[in-house]
């Protein structure tokens, strides 16, 4: 099998009921890049990545476009099912820039999956489950609006809640973690995600103010060093998400007794190829994590359910999508839903998606 031809679309994703708050930005609008690879034997496979506005990470719309632009002319004629080789030739013409690369990765995957004519979660080790837990994040709200919608939430199905806290004061972080931690069920987890926006110091006060609540820290402040030197004064186990930059970062944090945990997103590594391996150093490791991405349409969110599905359930705290803020599917059969806070894998082969290209309009770049 060999590439042909490699298209580039841009897709606008406004966010139903916008904005989606979080402690230090307020998402109203996401602009998605998706990668169209068409090979010899007609295999048509797709990736796509969408980076949480420009402030989120070192991370932007026009950077992914411009990444894969540099990149594209370099893959044409390779074989998409050797991704060991295709991600080095990423690398030798690019240096960092994952999230663009990881459209590369997840659409050669999907086609390997046609290929073989298996999901990409079978060419994983296989799924250890058919339905993938999710769990929900509850945005910046009063103590109040927060707790009724953990508890609407909890009882829709999903078996974890996640609390975006940071952006105002300690008091009001901790009045809302109270709050949402009071209607919660024993078995239902909860995380308290500030998205970077904590200081150490304010990370350290709601932490010991909230000592008598289980939940874990998720991101606290923004540098991994202000994450790192919360080791030993906070109550709490801290999760890194936007930090975890790369699968050595992950390995240096858990070595490092940083991390207790994760939130790990397939474009922020690279693609499937990357979150394998930071799916089998965690479980090594026994570091429980998140298997999700920044935001995206059916594409992203298979990308990240077909990973998910292989985490062992002991390792696993769920696949975010962002399907209840995005209007429609690339795929009105096969695309993924949440369903009582939990989702089914589609039967399709690769990412198990067959999206309406239509939707895309044509395509904003293209090689052959
Ligand atoms: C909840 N998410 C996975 C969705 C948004 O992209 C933010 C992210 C997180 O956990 O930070
Ligand atoms: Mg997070």
């Amino acid at each position: 099998m060999k590439i042909t031809a490699i298209d580039v679309f841009q897709h606008d994703l406004p966010v139903k009921d916008a904005p989606y708050r979080m402690g230090l930005q307020d998402v109203w609008h996401l602009d998605s890049t998706i990668v169209r690879l068409e090979c010899d034997d007609g295999t048509v496979a797709y990736g796509e990545t969408c980076p949480l506005g420009s402030t989120y990470q070192p991370q932007h719309a026009l950077g992914a476009r411009a990444a894969l632009a540099e990149m594209a002319p370099y893959l044409l004629g390779m074989d998409p099912t050797a991704i060991g080789r295709i991600n080095a030739a990423m690398d030798s013409v690019l240096m960092g820039h994952l999230y663009a690369k990881a459209a590369i990765d997840v659409a050669c995957w999907d086609a390997t999956g046609k290929l073989y004519g298996v999901r990409i979660c079978d060419l994983l080790g296989g799924a250890v489950r058919e339905r993938v837990p999710s769990y929900h994040g509850v945005l910046i709200a009063s103590p109040e609006d927060s707790a009724a919608d953990a508890a609407r939430r909890q009882e829709e199905g999903f078996p974890r809640i996640q609390l975006k806290v940071g952006g105002r004061s300690v008091e009001e972080d901790i009045a809302a973690i109270r709050a949402v931690a009071a209607v919660l069920r024993p078995g239902v987890r909860m995380a308290a995600d500030a998205n970077k926006a904590w200081t150490t110091s304010a990370a350290i006060q709601v932490s010991q103010a909230c000592q008598d609540i289980p939940m874990v820290l998720e991101q606290p402040c923004a540098s991994y060093r202000e994450n790192a030197s919360l080791v030993g004064k906070v109550a709490h186990p801290i999760y890194l998400d936007e930090s975890a930059v790369d699968l050595a970062t992950v390995v240096a944090a858990i070595g490092e007794g940083v991390a207790d945990g994760f939130g790990m997103k397939v474009s922020r590594v690279g693609g499937i190829s990357a979150l394998r391996a930071v799916r089998d150093v965690c479980a090594a490791a026994r570091r429980p994590h998140t298997v999700d991405d920044t935001w995206g349409g059916d594409l992203v969110a298979a990308a990240s359910l077909q990973v998910g599905a292989t985490v062992d359930p002991s390792n696993f705290e769920g696949t975010w999508i962002a399907e209840p803020y995005v209007d429609g599917h690339y795929d009105a059969e096969h695309g993924i839903r949440l369903d009582g806070g939990w989702m089914d894998l589609p039967p399709g082969p690769g990412l198990g998606i067959t999206p309406d290209e239509s939707l895309w309009g044509d395509p904003v770049m293209t090689w052959s």
